[in-house]
């Protein structure tokens, strides 16, 4: 008993604690969407990312084999990649087959273990390519260690669709900023498309995105000293079409009170808090994004769905 409750305490996370509660207080309730991101939260996302209706991985994989030979040519030999975020070494691999002789990778991430697997696996396939792991927030401004030209950027997975507007412009702004003149951008970009497809891919039979979502409350109880009862709890995916974006909500199926860090939450019948956007953006809306932050589109590729899109952006 004794051991459980020093675990317990031991979890205990005052930055998550405060963070939930600053979301929670608001008068729509939020939680960010990098708090799904715990370990768990983690290994249900890779799961995903194998589910039948979650078109966005195996499509964005078949565009980067489709398009290697054109990117080969035109980022041109010795170039030197860098990835911002390093959730899965497997689609880095993919693009440092496709170059040539490519010199060095620098995987950026803010989890230390995902910036270390991918370092490995990287170091283990490409024994010629100098890898360079940084664990830093690549979020904010960073300075990258001296690369040799040219530098390609990598940014799969449409992570830049859980960003809002304001933050995407910030994002590629900074990366146009620590790239510098002459660097290239290749980033995956998911498309809008029918909510028939969307909705599926958001709340799949399985429930593993479910499963995925409500672990955030799982991790709330451990990490904020909350009491969350899950089974009082809803997984919804809706599609806001006026915004082109899927929204991933936690509904409460009852009025209830919860404890979270010692303060009470009330929820009503049917309120939710709102976790995770996913915008999906045509081509030219995401290409005027890039022009006003100082990039220049070079390409675009789609696969022949049109689900998902590939931009190689110049600096
Ligand atoms: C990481 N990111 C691009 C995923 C997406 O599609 O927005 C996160 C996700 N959430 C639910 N399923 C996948």
């Amino acid at each position: 008993m004794r051991a459980v409750a020093t675990a317990k305490a031991s979890a205990f996370d005052p930055l998550v604690a405060e963070t939930a509660l600053r979301g929670l207080a608001a008068p729509r309730k939020t939680l960010p969407p990098h708090l799904l991101y715990d370990p768990e939260g983690c290994r249900l996302f890779e799961a995903i990312t194998t589910l039948p209706e979650y078109y966005v991985t195996r499509t964005e994989l078949a565009l980067l084999r489709q398009v290697g030979p054109e990117l080969r040519a035109r980022i041109g030999r010795g170039a030197s990649v860098v990835e911002y975020g390093a959730g899965s070494a497997t689609k880095a691999a993919l693009l440092l087959s496709a170059l040539e002789a490519p010199a060095a990778y620098v995987p950026l991430d803010i989890a230390e273990g995902a910036v270390k697997a991918s370092a490995r696996e990287i170091r283990a396939r490409f024994p010629a390519v100098a890898v360079h792991p940084q664990v830093c927030d690549f979020n904010r401004r960073i300075a990258l260690p001296p690369l040799p030209a040219p530098l390609l950027g990598f940014f799969p997975g449409s992570t830049i669709g859980n960003l809002d507007t304001e933050a995407a412009l910030a994002f590629l702004g900074a990366v146009r900023a620590s790239l510098g003149q002459g660097a290239r951008f290749l980033v995956g970009v998911d498309l809008p498309k029918s909510p028939a497809v969307l909705i599926p891919a958001y709340d799949d039979a399985a429930g593993v995105t479910a499963a995925f979502n409500l672990n955030l409350l799982h991790r709330l109880n451990r990490e904020a000293a909350a009491d969350f009862d899950l089974a009082r709890f809803s997984h919804q995916a809706v599609w806001n079409v006026a915004e082109s974006r899927i929204e991933m909500h936690l509904r409460s199926d009852t009025a209830q009170s919860v404890s979270v860090a010692g303060e009470t939450i009330h929820f009503s019948a049917g309120e939710s808090i709102h976790t995770e956007n996913s915008y999906k953006r045509a081509p030219e809306a995401f290409q005027a994004m890039a022009r006003e932050t100082g990039w220049r589109p070079e390409a675009v590729w789609q696969d022949p769905q049109g689900l998902f899109s590939l931009h190689l952006l110049a600096a």
